[in-house]
């Protein structure tokens, strides 16, 4: 017997005994997905420094190799999500096949409205109507990548927002947020959607523009149906319920995904599930309840001194994790204890999926998936890190400027 299967018969025979579909359960998980960002295997740091590291890619073809590399050893990252410009590239046709040679595929575009000193007062809200041009031309552009790429999603972060009370009109700003993303919108092909990512605080310091879930829904419902809120798990006040967050999106049929991180302080973009991994899990064990498919789910972190492939598969392992505990919910005996009004034995019933040890159950799905059952010791053993680090020396093409790990 190998070590998989000696550790899997106990725990599905233990699960199947407690009543659960266990051929159910890892079919679900074979299918789980999650995309990779392009700009967490590229260099960042904090606004005082970066530490570049040894093997680091040089462009974004290699920061795919990379991907393809959590992809091989997971076999849960199948898509990479990409940020413009800093993945720009002079045929995407070529980027389009190197990132299918690689075994993947293109996941969201991530539009740049935040680097130009032009978008000082704002991009799509600025009170210069040249700027505001400007900005929305740079989405207009994002939108044929996607669409040559093969990605299904426009993934949209601004960084808008004043400074000081008075500096700008609030309700004129909401004005010129909502007409330019109208325009944005109605350039979309039926093949896209456009995800509205919030956050209440960075960099701007009084008035952001998308603060919060509220705010980003009501400009989705202005849209239109593929306009979906983003919930990155680092923008919101200490404290605030995430998942009912989700639960409330997912009601209106308006979450439109995620950007997994963990945070101990602000927007710190550490690895998911490092520092909250009860919040993650009740984070899915919402997704999982009303029927809904799991929406998009995409890693947005920043390694500044861990190493970059092994902190993706970490993430990636610690999101698989999370689901399949979720999984094992009783959903019928919850259903029953909230209808008693029996408040422990529902939350003892959470507490009994998630302080089950699945690591043995993911490990035999990802064998059966073709990838590794212990991708970590693996990616070690392999010394990928090591001959990157040879293979991978001279220019680098510019990306994430220094500061970019805070200020994201
Ligand atoms: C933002 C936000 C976006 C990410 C950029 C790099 O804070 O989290 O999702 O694209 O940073
Ligand atoms: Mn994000
Ligand atoms: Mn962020």
């Amino acid at each position: 017997m190998t070590d998989t299967q000696s550790a899997y018969q106990p725990l599905a025979r233990r699960l199947a005994d407690g009543g659960h579909d266990v051929a159910a359960i890892e079919r679900a998980l074979a299918a789980f997905s999650v995309e990779t960002p392009s700009w967490g295997y590229g260099d960042s740091g904090t606004r005082f420094g970066v530490f570049p590291q040894p093997g680091r890619p040089r462009d974004v073809f290699e920061k795919i190799a990379d991907a393809a590399e959590v992809h091989r050893l997971t076999g849960t990252a199948p898509a990479v999500a990409l940020h413009f410009p800093w993945d720009a590239v002079d045929d995407l046709g070529e980027l389009s096949r190197h990132i299918a040679d690689s075994g993947l595929r293109a996941g969201a575009v991530n539009p740049n409205l935040f680097q130009d000193p032009d978008y000082k007062l704002g991009s799509v809200t600025n009170p210069d109507p040249g700027i505001r041009r400007k900005a929305i031309e740079h989405l207009l552009q994002c939108v044929q990548i996607a669409s040559e790429l093969g990605s299904t999603a426009q993934s949209l972060w601004l960084a808008d927002g004043t400074n000081y009370a008075g500096q700008d009109d609030l309700r004129a700003r909401r004005d010129r947020l909502a007409s330019s993303l109208a325009e944005l919108y109605g350039a979309l092909p039926e093949t896209q959607e456009l995800l509205v990512e919030y956050k209440f605080f960075e960099p701007a310091f009084y008035a952001i523009d998308i603060g919060d879930w509220g705010s980003a829904l009501l400009l989705c419902q202005g849209l239109g149906p593929r306009a979906r809120v983003l919930v990155d798990l680092g923008h919101h006040a200490q404290g605030v319920n995430v998942e009912q967050i989700v639960a409330i999106l997912a009601r209106e049929d308006r979450l439109g995904g995620f950007h997994f991180n963990n945070r101990k302080y602000a927007d710190d973009d550490l690895i998911v599930g490092s520092v909250n991994p009860l919040e993650l899990f009740l984070i899915f064990t919402e997704l999982g309840s009303g029927g809904r498919p799991i929406p998009r789910l995409t890693i947005d972190q920043s390694h500044n001194i861990e190493a970059k492939v092994e902190a993706m598969v970490l993430s990636v392992l610690n999101l698989q994790e999370s689901y399949s505990k979720s999984l094992l919910i009783d959903r019928a005996a919850l259903a029953q204890a909230q209808r008693d009004g029996d408040v422990l034995r529902g939350h003892e019933l959470l507490l009994d999926a998630y302080n089950t040890d699945v690591r043995p159950l993911c490990a035999k799905v990802r064998e059966e998936l073709g990838a590794s059952a212990d991708p970590i010791g693996d990616l070690r053993a392999a010394g990928y890190a090591q001959r990157m680090a040879q293979q991978r020396t001279g220019e680098h093409q510019a990306t994430a400027p220094a500061g970019l790990g805070v200020i994201e």
